[in-house]
């Protein structure tokens, strides 16, 4: 298992939450998944042989948020 911390641009409200970590958590391989709308950062820990940093990226990306 590993851990990352995606840092995310764009979101302010609890429904923006909700749709990171929705979608998210409904790749294949992903773990846990942790949202700060605070600091607008993304701890999600996956499993390395199932999913990558750069899947996990455009899963965001796909919502309408900017992964820096
Ligand atoms: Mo809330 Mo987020 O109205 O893009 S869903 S700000």
């Amino acid at each position: 298992m590993k851990n990352i911390t995606l840092d995310v641009k764009g979101m302010t409200c609890g429904h923006c939450k909700g749709a990171v970590n929705g979608a998210l958590t409904e790749l294949e391989g992903v773990d846990n998944v942790e949202v700060s709308l605070e600091t607008g950062k993304v701890d999600v820990s996956f499993d390395e042989s199932k999913v990558d940093q750069a899947k996990l990226k455009e899963a965001v990306e796909e919502q309408g948020y900017d992964v820096v």
